[in-house]
């Protein structure tokens, strides 16, 4: 079992994996920078070091200081959260090159899925479905690359080896567009990954996000925990996800996520991870694995009734997962609101002073937030100050808890994107399921239309 634990990040999932260390005795160091001093979670851990400025990439991205702070407290892992170093193979190496426990897969397997093309190639061989594609980097041939294109079928997509999470990415509808495609696609990819590595994949239209959960412990032993549904989102950022994901039934549950188990296994996972697919037409695509616990842990949670976080530092700790396949049972349905300090209607960033909070309450309600009563929001960060978390017995109950809920809620002082929340939870298109992941930004459109022509 750990003893003290190191937490690398800030907001809502520092104060997160606090509760969660707290509920197993461990002791806690909060490093924050000098504009998090106020944080929830350094006023409550049970020391607390500074490692810079505000500006993320001399404190939260700071590896020797966030090691030096390890050393100094005498702890004896790190928990890097989301975002920032959490999937940063260099750093869970020099974690553990400097005698410390990194709260996750081994730096090796944080490399691999870092690498989108080796990523796929190993789920590939380990029989994870995968969208078709080039099977491995493309070459500089532009006749061989047209080959590989028409035997995909236009459209495809060229993507950086190096990117993820929507970087790096270029649609090619014709052949004319290609070779030029493919050209910036790489060009772009080296400036901003330092690869200009990239690889084709048949672009799908119209998919949906489905992600599985898995926990491994890395001595043999994996579980999945079912899919979350992430198809609204807006650039890339998730705005609301909900589990389990509308029309997936239990038998296409249990083998996409026997699939993914098998997966853990063979490549030696170990912690939490996700297995990110498209969904078109009944049938799952592998994308892409997330090697960290992801914002939106707590639907998972709510449906499997497993502390995430908890079973990450059981884990880390060395021990064998206590939890089987048969345990895990599907109970409800859960949705989560992510909310954001923006305007609701231009999603231009509202940092600031939260003059009053007041959160929400009442059966199967969850607010992960670092937010209270006088908390100045920093600029220098991303604008998510919290999550609220809603379990009901079905999907139109945890629907109505949420419209409640989120009326419930109040941030005085900041703009935040609940009205956008309501808005989503009022929609007929989001209260039938199951929608695409453009859904949501062409919503959005249309009520910018409407409002244009009204004004
Ligand atoms: C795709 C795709 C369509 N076809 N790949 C964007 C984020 C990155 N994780 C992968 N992404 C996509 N890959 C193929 N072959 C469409 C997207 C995509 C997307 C995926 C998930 C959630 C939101 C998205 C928004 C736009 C594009």
């Amino acid at each position: 079992m750990l003893d003290k634990v190191v937490i690398a990040n800030r907001g809502e999932i520092a104060l997160r994996v606090l509760r969660a260390c707290q509920t197993l005795g461990i002791r806690t160091v909060a490093v924050h920078s000098t504009a998090d001093r106020n944080l929830k979670h350094v006023g409550m851990a049970d020391e607390s070091v500074c490692i810079g400025p505000a500006p993320a990439a001399e404190s939260y991205l700071n590896i020797p200081a966030i090691i030096a702070a390890a050393e100094v407290t005498d702890a004896q892992a790190i928990h890097p959260g989301y975002g920032f170093l959490s999937e940063n193979a260099d750093f869970a190496e020099r974690v553990e090159q400097s005698g410390f426990i990194f709260i996750g897969p081994t730096a090796n397997v944080i490399r691999m899925m870092g690498d989108k093309v080796e990523a796929i190639r190993a789920m590939k061989a380990a029989g994870v479905p995968c969208v078709p594609g080039s099977g491995g980097p493309l070459g500089e041939d532009s006749a061989e690359n047209a080959k590989i294109a028409r035997e995909i079928g236009y459209p495809v997509i060229i993507k950086a080896a190096g990117g993820g999470g929507g970087r790096g990415m270029r649609e090619v509808r014709t052949e004319a567009h290609l070779a030029n495609a493919i050209t910036l696609t790489k060009s772009e990819a080296k400036a901003a990954f330092g690869n200009a590595e990239v690889y084709m994949e048949k672009f799908l239209e119209n998919p949906r996000h489905v992600e599985i959960q898995v926990l491994a412990d890395g001595q043999g032993n994996a579980i999945h925990l079912g899919e979350r549904d992430c198809s609204m989102q807006r650039r890339h950022q998730k705005v609301v996800e909900e589990a389990p994901a509308p029309g997936i039934t239990p038998e296409q549950r249990a083998e996409i996520g026997k699939v993914c188990v098998d997966a853990c296994v063979r490549i030696g996972y170990r912690g939490a991870g996700t297995f990110e697919f498209l969904y078109e037409n009944g049938r799952f695509y592998f994308i892409e694995m997330n090697t960290r616990i992801q914002v939106e842990h707590p639907v998972t949670e709510f449906i499997t009734g497993v502390d995430l976080v908890r079973e990450q530092l059981l884990i880390a700790g060395g021990e064998k997962l206590s939890i089987r396949q048969s345990d895990i049972k599907i109970t409800g349905h859960a949705i989560e609101c992510r909310i954001n300090a923006e305007d609701p209607d231009t999603f231009m960033p509202s940092p600031g002073t939260v003059k009053r909070f007041e959160s929400a309450g009442g059966p199967g309600v969850r607010i992960d937030t670092h937010v209270y009563d006088g908390y100045r929001i920093p600029p220098n960060y991303d604008s998510m100050i919290g999550k609220l978390i809603v379990h009901g017995r079905d999907r139109a109950t945890a629907i109505a808890r949420m419209r409640i809920a989120l009326a419930e809620m109040v941030f005085e002082g900041v703009k935040t994107n609940l009205p956008l929340q309501q808005r989503i939870m009022a929609d007929g298109g989001f209260n039938a399921g199951g929608q695409n992941i453009h859904y949501l930004e062409k919503r959005i459109a249309e009520a910018k239309e409407k409002a244009i022509k009204l004004s």
